[in-house]
């Protein structure tokens, strides 16, 4: 380094996620000394809050983990095609001991603010349990789904029976057998809760404000063959993963991944696109080529998707209530599931449709709605994250001359990269907005970009740089490329309120955040500003 002022630790990690434990691994193979500090109690991220009823990775096990170590991929056995919580916490815990992490990691510590000192060139990280770091390196691994968002319903504090959020699910058994259960919020986590809740609940009233697509996930257990099969050649498989545009190659018997077909549902007689629905379900919404393109095509695909609805839901009036109307398949997230829409045939479950009277209140012993009041022992909110760029303005992040990242990003994020913020050296983001991130495989685009930003420490310490920041006009141009590759998509339809573009929290900027080019491209880009001597960054 250029000198070496005086700092507790090299590089300060925060969150002891799937990321921020790669990262500490891999800093300290590099020679660098790390600390990771991480507000829960536990190691794992998302899979540590995540606790609730039928909580599940919506990407296959085999692909949902780290390719960093070949010995972690050899011992470790997955035993279901998609992971449940339980299995996934005791993987990052297990990585946490194999490689000797915990003694660099503070639980429940939970950062403040991080503060850059121009002179010095140092970060100060301040914790709300009262530490304080010095660092030349701040590696902000908080997660882009970490921040729960809740609600602003008038009495929540009011009610008297239990109030519970599927994002800080407590550990536990919390009683729920023979409860009266609602359940706001139907998106992924509403969704994979609703059937598991079901068979707990004296009675579950769901409270829908927007239906959803979701797609069987037709989970079980893992073949032992594909297992073995990635265990002899994950080197391929992993270099794969990178080489596909979302960072799942489908090579695992995840039916749901192999769903786009060859043929334009366009082209189609109406005869061969009920012929589609008889003989693949709920999958035949999206067995097409056209459909994630055109719009017009879109439509017809969601018309086969309500018509499975109404083949499952034995009553009209709920698969209508259950039916998504007017806005595309594909602008959110796909959700899977396990019998979501059989669980509305059971006398024990109630839909309740918000579009027919919304939520006006909690009361001391239920919601009451437009539509009536439904007396509940339990209520609990699986109403989503304030997504990525939430965990960033909930610390008070400050840059040169004491900028706060908070007004650099009032209008929306802005990146090089989603790796780093111009006016902010040192810092860096893995999977921030600007990159694939949240459109594929996280695992995958984490250790990408850990292992970017281990090598730009690298870079730095053998040419003694003491700073790395983006030039604005490289960061400029990257976000104005993000925004223009994401023209025509699904994602930024009007018709489409998603987490992806900020509509869900009231007052958020709608930008659509996510590089939506594939990881083959993004990582290409990387690889070819890195190869240009780091084009786009400043080095001090
Ligand atoms: P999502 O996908 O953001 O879903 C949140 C759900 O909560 C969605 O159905 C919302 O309805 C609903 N919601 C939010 N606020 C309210 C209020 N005030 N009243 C009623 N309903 C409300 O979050 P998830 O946790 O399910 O999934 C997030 C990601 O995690 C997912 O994409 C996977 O990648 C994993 P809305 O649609 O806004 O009308």
């Amino acid at each position: 380094m250029a000198d070496s002022p005086a700092t507790d630790v090299d590089v300060v990690v925060v969150g002891a996620g799937m990321a921020g434990l790669f990262a500490l691994h891999h800093f300290r193979a590099l020679g660098f000394s790390a600390i990771v500090l991480e507000a829960g109690d536990g190691v794992g991220g998302t899979w540590y809050w995540n606790r609730y009823p039928g909580a599940r990775c919506d990407v296959p096990s085999l692909e949902y983990s780290y390719g960093f170590s070949e010995e972690l991929q050899q011992e470790w056995e997955w035993s279901e095609v998609f992971p449940a919580q339980p299995e996934l916490e005791r993987y990052f815990n297990h990585v946490a001991d194999r490689f000797d992490l915990r003694r660099d990691i503070r639980l429940n510590t939970r950062v403040t603010s991080a503060t850059f000192d121009d002179e010095a060139r140092t970060w100060a990280v301040e914790t709300e349990q009262g530490d304080r770091f010095v660092a030349r390196f701040v590696v902000m691994a908080t997660g882009p789904l970490s921040v729960p968002n809740v609600p602003a319903i008038p009495g929540r504090d009011e009610f008297r029976g239990t109030v519970l959020q599927t994002s800080r699910w407590p550990d536990g058994d919390l009683g729920l057998e023979g409860k009266r259960i609602g359940l706001i919020g139907t998106g992924s986590s509403g969704v994979q809760t609703t059937p598991e809740l079901a068979a707990l609940a004296d009675h579950l009233y769901v409270f829908q404000r927007t239906p959803t697509y979701t797609w069987p996930s037709h989970n079980g257990p893992l073949d032992p063959e594909v297992q073995e099969a990635w265990k002899r050649d994950y080197v391929e498989c992993r270099r794969n993963q990178r080489r596909t545009f979302g960072g799942v190659t489908g090579s695992t018997g995840a039916i749901i991944l192999a769903m786009p077909g060859e043929r334009a549902i366009l082209e189609a007689t109406d005869e061969e696109r009920l012929a589609m629905v008889d003989e693949r379900g709920f999958d035949a919404s999206r067995a097409w080529s056209d459909v994630a393109r055109d719009p017009e095509a879109n439509e017809l695909g969601a018309e086969l998707y309500r018509e499975m609805v109404r083949r499952t839901v034995k009553d009209p009036e709920l698969a209508e209530s259950l039916s998504p109307r007017g806005f595309p398949i594909g602008c959110k997230r796909p959700v899977i599931d396990s019998s979501y829409f059989e669980t509305f045939n059971r006398d024990d479950v109630t839909l309740v449709d918000l579009r027919k009277g919304g939520i006006e209140r909690i009361t001391e012993t239920g919601i009451e709605t437009e539509q009536g009041h439904f007396e509940l022992d339990v209520i609990v909110f699986a109403t989503g994250f304030d997504a990525m760029t939430g965990a960033l303005a909930r610390i008070d992040v400050r840059g040169r001359d004491g900028a706060p990242l908070r007004d650099e990003w009032a209008a929306g994020p802005r990146t090089y990269l989603g790796l780093q913020v111009a006016g902010f050296p040192n810092l860096f983001t893995v999977s921030g907005p600007g990159s694939p991130s949240v459109l594929g495989n996280m695992v995958v685009s984490s250790e990408h970009h850990v292992e970017w930003i281990g090598a730009c420490l690298v870079h730095m310490r053998e040419r003694g740089y003491a700073t790395v920041e983006p030039t604005d006009d490289a960061q400029d141009a990257w976000v104005e490329h993000v925004n223009e590759i994401a023209q025509g998509t699904m994602f930024i339809a009007p018709t489409c309120s998603s987490w992806y573009v900020g509509a869900n929290i009231p007052g958020k900027p709608r930008v659509f955040m996510p590089y939506v080019g594939g990881l083959p491209a993004y990582i290409d880009r990387v690889e070819e500003i890195v190869a240009n001597d780091y084009e786009g960054f400043a080095f001090t």
